[in-house]
Parts: structure tokens; sequence; C-alpha cells
């Protein structure tokens, strides 16, 4: 089947990664990018069709799906962690009303595939937060958390009730250079390669005890490719899948930070975030996954520095 893909969020961090890669592989015309507020760099505009609509809105989604003709959709708009907990009613509307418009439509235009992403926030303090299993206690404390939750059900909701082919992953922190941080608690994991560029030092906002599992994003984009390139049969699970590539605590990240930048140093002030951090894993158990269509990751710590610490270098 030719696909034909729309991908909401396409400006966030994983849609700014995940559409080249798409575009790569199935041709920039066949791969719709749509933003909201965020304006894209020239060059992402040029590799294939740009869209601004809101996800909330169900005419404007709907509207695209027919002008493209549809048969794929990437939801991956959201409200993060961190801003959810500012923002709490903005983070249900965004995260639950624009899901369910975009479940609702795939039904109605028969969607073949849509993929929607979870979250480690899907978890909670509740729950055993090491090697943490793929079926467990599910009692988050955040409203991103909820979101994600509700929107899991929902999306299983819709498999078994119309036989919508929607799949879905649990993310954990996922490091990258191409965009800013965006209002999520793994923020830290980010921000530290940035700062450790332009000024040799971080502040970070955990404490250096902290341990949450983290990917790469090369390794984030490779999952996604996979798990929408399984065989149907191959999905045994509807909610998310665990994912996860390594668990390194805030002071592993910055000593490991400090062995590719001469004289970098860390200073650790934790705030609000800290009480987010503490109610998630520290690590994954993601064998279902692995099992079911494949996953494995490529990027350890000392790869994801390497590799940070170029392109932020070579992109100052
Ligand atoms: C966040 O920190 O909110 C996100 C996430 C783990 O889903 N990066």
């Amino acid at each position: 089947m030719e696909r034909r893909i729309l991908v909401t969020g396409a400006v966030g961090q994983i849609g700014s990664e995940l559409i080249p890669a798409l575009r790569a592989k199935h041709g920039g015309e066949n791969v719709i990018a749509v933003g909201h507020k965020k304006e894209p760099t020239e060059e992402f505009r040029s590799s294939g069709p740009y869209e601004t609509a809101d996800t909330t809105d169900k005419e404007e989604i709907k509207s695209l799906i027919e002008k493209y003709d549809i048969n794929t959709i990437y939801h991956l708009v959201g409200v993060l962690s961190a801003v959810g907990e500012k923002k709490p009613d903005l983070a249900w509307s965004v995260n639950m009303d624009g899901l369910k418009n975009v479940l609702d439509l795939a039904v109605e235009y028969k969607i073949d595939r849509l993929f929607w992403p979870s979250s480690i926030a899907a978890f909670g303090p509740t729950t055993p937060l090491e090697n943490t299993p793929q079926r467990t206690v599910l009692e988050p404390t955040t409203m991103y958390g909820v979101t994600k939750v509700a929107g899991e059900l929902l999306c299983q909701y819709y498999f078994v009730k119309y036989g919508l082919d929607v799949r879905s992953l649990r993310y954990p922190g996922v490091i990258s250079w191409k965009t800013p941080p965006g209002g999520g608690t793994t923020d830290y994991a980010v921000a530290i390669y940035y700062d450790a560029v332009q000024k040799g030092s971080y502040d970070c906002f955990v404490g250096e005890e902290t341990v949450l599992p983290m990917m790469y994003m090369d390794d984030a984009v490779q999952a996604t490719i996979q798990l929408m390139e399984a065989e149907p049969e191959k999905i045994t699970v509807r909610t998310a899948y665990n994912l996860t590539a390594v668990s390194f605590s805030a002071k592993e990240l910055a000593d490991n930070v400090a062995k590719h930048v001469d004289g970098f140093t860390c200073t650790f002030t934790p705030d609000e975030r800290q009480k987010i951090a503490n109610s998630w894993p520290s690590s994954i158990d993601d064998s279902k996954a692995r099992e079911d269509w494949g996953w494995s990751h490529k990027f350890g710590l000392d790869e994801i520095s390497g590799d940070m610490i170029t392109n932020l270098t070579n992109n100052q």
C-alpha cells in the first residue's frame, strides 16, 4: 500500500526528526506535516507539504485527511508533563480532545494505521519503579500522566470496538539536539548538552541521584517506524508498549558530559519537577517490544553524549 501520511505535532521534538525519516522512506509529497503555532524551518517546509491546524478542531483535521487522501496518521501533538502541571486544562484539552478527534476521524475515514505516543508518565508512585513491567499499576499523579493512561485505554477501546489499527509506545525521556527542550521533566537531559556547549556549565533542576529511563532520538525514530511497519498480528499490546534504552542518574549524565566537554561543571538545584521525576520509573522492562516486533536500541550514554556534543557544536 502506498502510504499517505499525516503527522501532527510536526514541529515538536519527535515530529521534527520523525518527519524527515518518513519523507526519506515514503517520498516528501506523501508525508503531510501539520504544525500549530511554532514555525518550521525553510528546509522542513520545502521537503514536503506543510499545513497549520489545531487538532482540537475536528473539522480542520478532517479537511486535511480529505485533501491529501490520508491512510496513515502519526498523532504526535501533546502538552508535556511540566507545562501540563502549570496548565492542566490545556493539557486535558490538547491531549484528550485532540486524540478523540483523531480516533473518530480514523474510524470514519478507515485509516489503515494510527500511531499515538504514550510515555513513562503513565506510571506513578504506586508503580514498581525498577524494571517496571509492561502490565502494572497505572496511577500517575500528573495531568500529563492521567491523559496518557486515559489515551492508552481509549486507543485500546477503538481497536477492540472498531478494529482500528492503533499502535503506541511509552517513550522514556528522549534526548535530541534539533529542537530545544519543550516543557517536559526529562528536559534536563537535553538542556545539559545545550548549556555545556554554549556556557560550559549547567544548573540541573533535578537532584544528582535522580535516575530516569532515556533514549536517543535516532533510536526513538527507529522504534516508531519499526512498530508502525510490523505486521498487525505481531502487535499484542494495544494500550502502549514499554520502551527504553538506558537508565542513568543526573550525576552520571553530568560526569559523562564532562568527559566530552573540557572544564564542564554541573550544579544541582531541584525544583518542582523533582516531584514528577520521583513518581516515574528508574528503569523499564521493554522485553515485550523486543519479543513482539524486534525492538533493540543502538545508543548508550557515551554514544549519545558524543553525538549530541558534535551536532550542537557544529550547529552553534
Ligand atoms: C516529559 O518529560 O514530560 C516527556 C515524557 C517522558 O513523556 N519527555
